[in-house]
């Protein structure tokens, strides 16, 4: 099954000082959307298919909307720990959406989006798509921003894709 990814990084200035960028990455997965969304929906457990993440554990709630993760990386990236805040869970539309509220990193207003969706006519195959929004580091350029962030989403999609294989 191919695996699209296709991306495209748009940056919007807001009247902020900082500028936005805004960008997206979708990935197939053979698999049902509710085997996938079972995966996605564990806001405790990124660790389930995020191959950067070494270890998370919640310091708010438990699991629910409004709970708040704090996650640890693993070494060789720009950063330590990250905290973040699950905004949306729809069990229906099969919506999750996280904001990155802090951590000792340099993504500054994160938010992301993932949707599930059925593939037309065939039950046993999902569409991802995960879209985002950062501030751009004053010390980046739009594109530097989105090239990093797209390639950690989609070497999480990647995984996601696997970790759903490895359970059909
Ligand atoms: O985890 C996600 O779904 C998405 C991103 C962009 C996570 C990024 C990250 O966890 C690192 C992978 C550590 C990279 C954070 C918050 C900061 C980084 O620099």
């Amino acid at each position: 099954m191919s695996n699209s990814n296709n991306h495209y990084c748009n940056s919007s200035s807001s009247s902020s000082p900082s500028t936005q960028c805004k960008s997206f990455v979708v990935q197939n997965i053979d698999a049902s959307v509710s085997s996938v969304w079972s995966i996605i929906r564990q806001f405790d457990k990124p660790q389930a298919y995020k191959q950067f993440v070494r270890s998370c554990s919640m310091i708010y709630g438990d699991g629910g909307i409004g709970s708040v993760r704090e996650v640890e990386v693993v070494s060789g990236l720009p950063a330590k720990t990250s905290t973040e805040r699950l905004d949306t869970l729809d069990e229906d539309l099969h919506v999750a959406g996280f904001s990155i509220v802090g951590g000792d990193h340099r993504l500054h207003n994160y938010h992301s989006t993932i949707t599930l969706h059925e593939q037309e006519g065939k039950p046993e195959s999902t569409v991802v798509k995960e879209s985002y929004m950062v501030d751009v580091p004053l010390e980046n350029t739009e594109e530097e921003t989105c090239l990093f962030i797209n390639t950690i989403i989609k070497n999480n999609l990647k995984s996601l894709d696997g970790v759903c294989r490895r359970r059909n």
